[in-house]
This record gives C-alpha cells, sequence and structure tokens, in this order.
C-alpha cells in the first residue's frame, strides 16, 4: 500500500490554552512542536498564526517566522492556513500564500461553525485558487461537507484547478457533516481515482476516522486544531503524542509512514 502522509494541525484558530495548556502559540512553540512532530512520523505540519496573546492572526511576519524556525529545526512540509478565524477577511486570510509556503488549505465552502459562520465565497474561493497556482503553492482542499466536494470537481472539470488534487475530509464540526464512516466512505466514493485524500476527524472523531484512513489508503490528520485529548476524559500531553499514535497504529497495520520528501513526491511538490 502507498506510504501513510501524517499531518499535525499544532495549533489552529479556536482552542485556548486553558483547553489545551500545551498548546503552542509563538512561533518558536510551533516550530518546537513541529520538529518533535517530524521526529514522531509527521511530514506535513498545518499551521495557524497566533499573536503572543494568544489571539488568531494572519500576518505575514508571524507566519515568516513560524515556516523560518520550523525550517531550522527540521525538514517537514508547512501548509500555512488560509481559513484563519471565523471573521477575518479573505484578503487578511490570503496572505501567507504570498510567503510561497509548500503547501496552503483551501475551504471549499460555505459552512456553519458552531454558533458561527465560517464564510467562503465561491468568487474569494477562485481568488484563493489563482493565488495559489501564482505563488507555486500546493493547494490541499478543505471539504467540510459533501457540495464543498461536488464544486472542487466542478472547477477540475471547468479547469479552474488541475489533477491531481489533494483533500482534507474535515469531520465532525458542528454545521458540517458527521465524523462518521459513513461519511467518509461516501467522500471517498465520488474523489477521482488520481486524488488523494486525508481525514481530519473532530474530537472523539479523531482516533477511529484516522485508523479507518490508515486501512483504506488515504491519510491522517491529528493535532490539536482538531482534539486536544488523547482519550475521553485525558488530555494529550503534545501534538507529538498524537502523532506518535498513528504511527504506531499505521506500524502494526504494516502501512509505512511517508517521508517529507516521500509525501513531496507524492503530492507532486518540488522542494
Ligand atoms: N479556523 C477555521 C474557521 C483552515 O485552516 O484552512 C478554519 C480553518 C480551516 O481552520
Ligand atoms: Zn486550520
Amino acid at each position: 500500500m502507498n506510504r501513510l502522509i501524517i499531518t499535525a494541525a499544532l495549533t489552529g484558530a479556536e482552542v485556548t490554552r486553558e483547553q489545551q495548556p500545551a498548546l503552542p502559540i509563538t512561533p518558536d512553540e510551533i516550530a518546537d512542536a513541529a520538529a518533535e512532530c517530524a521526529l514522531a512520523g509527521a511530514a506535513i505540519v498545518h499551521v495557524h498564526g497566533r499573536l503572543a496573546d494568544g489571539s488568531s492572526t494572519q500576518d505575514k511576519e508571524i507566519y515568516r517566522q513560524i515556516i523560518e524556525k520550523t525550517r531550522e529545526r527540521c525538514d517537514v512540509i508547512v501548509q500555512v492556513s488560509t481559513g484563519g478565524a471565523v471573521g477575518m477577511t479573505p484578503q487578511e486570510r490570503l496572505a501567507p500564500v504570498t510567503l510561497r509556503p509548500e503547501m496552503a488549505t483551501l475551504s471549499m465552502g460555505t459552512v456553519n461553525f458552531g454558533g458561527d459562520v465560517f464564510m467562503n465565497h465561491p468568487a474569494d474561493m477562485e481568488i484563493f485558487a489563482a493565488a495559489m497556482t501564482e505563488y507555486g503553492v500546493k493547494p490541499e482542499f478543505e471539504i467540510f461537507d459533501s457540495g464543498m466536494l461536488t464544486t472542487t470537481l466542478r472547477w477540475l472539470k471547468k479547469g479552474v484547478v488541475q489533477g491531481p488534487l489533494h483533500f482534507d475530509f474535515v469531520l465532525g464540526i458542528p454545521g458540517g457533516m458527521a465524523g462518521t464512516p459513513e461519511a467518509l466512505m461516501y467522500l471517498r466514493s465520488q474523489l477521482p481515482p488520481d486524488s488523494s485524500w486525508t481525514v481530519a476527524g473532530i474530537g472523539a472523531a479523531q482516533l477511529p476516522l484516522a485508523t479507518l484512513a490508515i486501512v483504506l489508503g488515504g491519510h491522517v490528520r491529528v493535532g490539536f486544531e482538531d482534539n486536544v485529548y488523547f482519550r475521553k476524559g485525558e488530555l494529550a500531553r503534545s501534538n507529538a503524542q498524537l502523532v506518535e499514535r498513528i504511527a504506531l497504529i499505521a506500524q502494526q497495520l504494516d502501512r509505512p509512514v511517508a517521508t517529507p520528501d516521500e509525501a513531496r513526491a507524492m503530492l507532486g511538490i518540488n522542494k
């Protein structure tokens, strides 16, 4: 079977230190967490910027520091967020793409997000896609609900994006598709054969969906952005602890884990 790409979503935009005391916030903390996760088997780190007070930012300089400090510590693919936090403007959200990171996320539609609305106007999404092409950034299409996958496939047909496409199924957001095996199997059944996918199960859905993805030949995203617990009632000690467990399960299931260079080759990323 193909090698397993593990992504560590280190910080996110919503999780607080009150919820997870080990949440990395500053660029140095994020880079340290990235290095620990790379050592544990992550090929990609998905990162969000935070200010020193913990609030979310898409400030280019913060992202520059995250990327540079991570590169100083380890080899790992840095995937910047263009989702940012609910309520940010599209222009704000797009700023880190101009740093030419290896990867960036691209959310493929509007979704209720807990008590908020995560807005993604189709015209803005096309601007994000064009910017990623211009700056040579590999997009990961974020799919919170099935219509978002349909939209991406329509784009592929229209030539807005070129395959092979790489998807992240974010399952279990209150307002999005459920964090269930059935939801994952449906999305997977709609994919073009040359595409690749990872799954980000939210909360308690993280471990079962990750395990299913390992068996199905998909890829896995874990980390504090999506889930702060190691098991029910027990907070994870670090992002790396969540990555380590996935690498261990993969090993037990005879699925080799991809290095960053192997992941680059699989995703068509030129270093
Ligand atoms: N913080 C969420 C509203 C992404 O990183 O691309 C959006 C998000 C998606 O986290
Ligand atoms: Zn994110």
